[in-house]
C-alpha cells in the first residue's frame, strides 16, 4: 500500500515536473553576468524549466556571426576570469546542471543549446520560448537590429520555430554576478528580472502563445538605484521596432589624425513613410528618449520581405527584366 502511494506520489510529482514550461536563456554580455543571473534566479522560483546557455565571454555587437570553437580548451580567459584559459570550450555550472558556458556568439549559442545541450542532456525537451538578456545597455532596435547579438540570439531562435523574446536594460555596466547579484528590491537586476517573470507568464500562460515568425523586442527604462525618477515598476508600452527617432553606428573622421572612430547617431524622422508596420504607434527609441519610466515592447518578424505595394513599385521599376 505504502509502496503504491510512493509510486503514485512519484507519477504525479513527475507529471507537474513535464507540465513545466521550458525557457532557453541566452545573452551577449556572458553567462556570468548579473542580469541574465537574476533572470534564471526568478524564472525558476516562478516554476519554469530553465535551461541557460550564453557566451563565456562578452560578445556584444557580434551580431548573427555564428562562431564556433575551434579548439577544445580556452586560449584566452572567459568573462570576469570566471571560467580560466585552458578550460573546455563549453561546460557548465559545478553545482547546477542547467547553466552552460559555449565560447560562441549568441546565435551559435542558442544552435549548440538546442543541437547539443537539450537533446544530450535534457532528454529532448521541447523549448517553449527562448529569452534573451537582460542586456546590460540598450543598444537594441532599428539600427541595432542587425547589430545585436541579443537580437541575433532571438532571430535564430524564432527562425527555427521557437518564439523568442529580447530585453534591455538601460545600464552600461557590465558586472559579474558573483559581485552585484543581491536581494536588494532597488538592484536594477531584480526590478528587471521581476518584470521579465510578468511578461513570460503572459506570453506561456495563455492557450496560444506569439504569433508564428514574431519575437518581442523590449527595452525598459531606468530604474531602481539607477534611476534619478524613482522608477522602480516601469509600465509596459506598445511600441515598434522603427518609426521616427532611430539611433545607428556611426563614425566620425578626424582629418588630423586621418583616422576613423566610432560613435551613435540619431537620426530624426527618417522612417515616417514605413509601410508595413503600424505608424501610429511611438518608436521605441521615443520612450527611450522620454526617460519617463516607460519600458517600450515592440513586435518584430523575421520576414525579410516588403509589402505586396513595395513589390509592386519594383515591378514597375525593373519589371522588365523578368
Ligand atoms: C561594474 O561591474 C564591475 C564588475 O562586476 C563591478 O566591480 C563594479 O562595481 C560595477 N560598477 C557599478 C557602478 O555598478
Ligand atoms: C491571455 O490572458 C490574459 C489574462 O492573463 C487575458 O486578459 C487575455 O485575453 C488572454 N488572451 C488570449 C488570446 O487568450
Ligand atoms: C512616455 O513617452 C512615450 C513617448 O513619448 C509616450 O508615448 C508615452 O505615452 C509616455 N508614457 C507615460 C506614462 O507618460
Ligand atoms: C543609444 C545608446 O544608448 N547607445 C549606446 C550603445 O552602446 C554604447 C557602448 O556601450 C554606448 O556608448 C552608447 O551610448
Amino acid at each position: 500500500m505504502r509502496a503504491l502511494f510512493l509510486v503514485l506520489c512519484l507519477a504525479a510529482q513527475l507529471a507537474a515536473v513535464s507540465a513545466k514550461k521550458t525557457i532557453l536563456l541566452s545573452n551577449d554580455d556572458s553567462w556570468a553576468s548579473t542580469y541574465i543571473r537574476a533572470v534564471y534566479r526568478l524564472l525558476k522560483e516562478a516554476n519554469y524549466n530553465v535551461i541557460l546557455v550564453a557566451p563565456v565571454s562578452q560578445r556584444l555587437g557580434w551580431a548573427g556571426k555564428f562562431d564556433l570553437p575551434e579548439t577544445k580548451t580556452l586560449l584566452t580567459d572567459g568573462e570576469f576570469g570566471y571560467v580560466k584559459k585552458g578550460a573546455p570550450s563549453w561546460g557548465k555550472e559545478e553545482n547546477d546542471k542547467n547553466i552552460w558556458y559555449f565560447n560562441g556568439t549568441p546565435s551559435s549559442c542558442v544552435a549548440f543549446a538546442l543541437d547539443y545541450v537539450i537533446p544530450q542532456h535534457f532528454g529532448n525537451v521541447n523549448v517553449d520560448l527562448t529569452i534573451g538578456g537582460v542586456n546590460e545597455g540598450p543598444n537594441l532596435s532599428a539600427g541595432f537590429y542587425t547589430a545585436s547579438g541579443t537580437m541575433s540570439a532571438i532571430y535564430t531562435s524564432i527562425y527555427r520555430g521557437i518564439p523568442g523574446i529580447s530585453f534591455s536594460g538601460l545600464d552600461f555596466n557590465n558586472s559579474f554576478f558573483k559581485d552585484q547579484l543581491n536581494n536588494d528590491a532597488d538592484n536594477p537586476a531584480n526590478i528587471y528580472a521581476k518584470k521579465v517573470v510578468d511578461l513570460t507568464n503572459r506570453v506561456l500562460g495563455n492557450k496560444t502563445t506569439l504569433p508564428k515568425n514574431t519575437g518581442l523586442n523590449v527595452n525598459f527604462p531606468k530604474v531602481g538605484l539607477l534611476s534619478s525618477k524613482k522608477c522602480t515598476n516601469p509600465k509596459w508600452l506598445n511600441t515598434r521596432v522603427t518609426g521616427s527617432g532611430i539611433f545607428m553606428q556611426d563614425m566620425t573622421y578626424d582629418d588630423k589624425s586621418d583616422m576613423v572612430s566610432w560613435q551613435v547617431k540619431y537620426f530624426d524622422d527618417i522612417q515616417t513613410e514605413l509601410t508595413v508596420g503600424d505608424i501610429n504607434l511611438p518608436s521605441e527609441y521615443s520612450v527611450y528618449l522620454a526617460d519617463n519610466c516607460t519600458t517600450a515592447v515592440s513586435a518584430f518578424t523575421i520576414d525579410n520581405d516588403v509589402s505586396v505595394t513595395q513589390n509592386r513599385q519594383v515591378q514597375l521599376l525593373i519589371g522588365d527584366l523578368f
